[in-house]
């Protein structure tokens, strides 16, 4: 089984499909402005980076935070996925000279260097060392007493407009790179006219969703290890959801908690609801069909943490899905009415070393076969490298 879906993937690899996609910019259409913010390697101060975010975020802006402890690579390559136009590092421990030089090195051997850079780091950036990267490309640097409220206007004067427009236009026979790929989920996510051609090969998609706090992130960073290691030559996507139900902003941070999603052969984008209820975007299924149409070997897509009516995976949407609930769901008469019970594939029963675990999996194993729906039961302790529930998970969602 497992050398067939090898096989699979290989001949994928080597032939890779025909793609095509005709964006028709709506320029008149006001988009939120995405950023990527983060702080650098060996820094863990990430305090201030919080506090600017939440601002940016009541602002109308869309941030994804990538967290601390970040190397230039995980930094570059997170903000060209995520067709960021401007990145924001917050830099305390004393390298700052390197490591904003590095990154802009970094964008520029990428093809990327239209997207900006900016950022702080209190009394430890002099003023000199801010001269200095401000010639070596710089936007700008904020430092200590600078008013939150001047660091939103200079975001929204300096990076208004996109500086490389995506038109059309990629190789019909070439793989798509991470850049043109993120171009063509912006324009698919605002709406923009898209064709793609040669359709013939087949994405495993799977959906993921489940309450906020039941760990559906750090599963899916272990399910990301496992397809890295059992197929050597496939290439996987996460589509990945946070709420803007209020106002434009949202702050996207499910990148923030990846470890083994940062690889080369993963490509992950964050997504805002923009006002979608119900736990995914109005553009999920033009993602998922850019993607799709992209030749990745796995998709998975990872909901907004839901509540009990939700359910987001329209029909069509996914091949399979997954409930991760935590065992803290309180009582028995709770589970009756959790509908995604009665929809998944699969429910997974996470967080495992928790009092009340066994009960729980007793009694969503009872609800379960009460549906007679032949769905499945797994129990997983995700934070636990190598859980054998993961393994088992795993298993079930390639098979
Ligand atoms: C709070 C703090 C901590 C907290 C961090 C909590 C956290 N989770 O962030 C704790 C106590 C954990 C800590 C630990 C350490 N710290 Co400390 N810490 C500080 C302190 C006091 C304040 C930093 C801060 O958050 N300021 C609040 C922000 C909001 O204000 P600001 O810094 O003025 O920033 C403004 C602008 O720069 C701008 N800005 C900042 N970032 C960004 C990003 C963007 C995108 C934008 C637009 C703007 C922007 O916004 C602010 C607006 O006014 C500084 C000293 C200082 N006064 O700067 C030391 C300091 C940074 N720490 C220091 C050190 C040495 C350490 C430790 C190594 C100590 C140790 N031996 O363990 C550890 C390392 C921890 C780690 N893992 O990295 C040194 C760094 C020295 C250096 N680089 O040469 C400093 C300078 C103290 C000192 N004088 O020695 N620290």
């Amino acid at each position: 089984m497992k050398a067939e879906s090898n096989r699979r993937i290989e001949s994928r690899a080597t032939h890779p499909p025909s793609l095509r996609f005709d964006a028709t910019s709506h320029a008149t259409r006001s988009r939120p402005i995405r950023l990527l913010t983060a702080v650098p390697i060996c820094d863990g101060h990430d305090s201030a980076i919080s506090t600017i975010n939440l601002e940016f975020v009541r602002r109308g802006l869309e941030v994804v935070y990538l967290g601390y402890h970040r190397s230039v690579r995980d930094v570059v390559r997170a903000a060209i996925q995520e067709d960021a136009r401007a990145i924001g590092l917050s830099s305390y421990n004393g390298g700052h000279v390197e490591f904003f030089s590095e990154v802009l090195r970094e964008l520029k051997r990428r093809g990327a260097g239209d997207i900006g850079v900016f950022g702080g780091g209190g009394g430890t950036i002099t003023a000199d060392d801010a001269k200095l990267l401000k010639r070596r490309g710089v936007d700008e640097i904020f430092f200590a007493g600078t008013p939150l409220d001047a660091m939103v206007n200079f975001v929204k004067r300096k990076y208004a407009t996109a500086k490389k427009t995506f038109h059309a236009a990629t190789s019909p026979s070439a793989r798509l790179a991470d850049g043109a790929l993120a171009k063509c989920l912006t324009a698919a996510e605002n709406g923009d006219r898209l064709s793609t051609l040669n359709s013939e090969l087949s994405t495993r998609t799977l959906g993921v969703t489940g309450p906020g706090g039941a760990g559906k992130t750090t599963l899916i960073d272990e399910l990301a290890l496992r397809f890295l290691s059992t197929h050597p030559a496939g290439r996987l996507a996460v589509l990945s959801h946070d709420p803007s139900l209020v106002g434009d902003g949202a702050l996207l941070g499910d990148r923030a908690t990846m470890i083994y999603a940062q690889d080369d052969r993963v490509f992950m984008r964050s997504l805002a609801t923009r006002g979608h209820a119900g736990g995914v975007s109005r553009a999920t299924a033009r993602c998922l069909d850019v993607l799709r149409h992209a030749g990745f070997d796995l998709v998975i897509v990872e909901t907004v943490g839901v509540g009990q009516e939700a359910l987001p995976f329209r029909r069509d949407l996914v091949d399979k899905t997954v409930l991760v609930m935590s065992p803290d769901y309180g009582s028995r008469l709770q589970l009756q009415k959790i509908a995604m019970l009665d929809a998944a594939d699969l429910v997974v029963v996470n967080k495992s070393d928790l009092p009340g675990a066994k009960t729980a999996a007793a009694e969503i194993r009872q609800r379960l076969e009460h549906n007679q729906r032949g769905q499945r039961l797994i129990v997983t302790m995700a934070k636990r490298h190598r859980d054998p529930g993961v393994d088992n998970l795993f298993r079930e969602v390639m098979s």
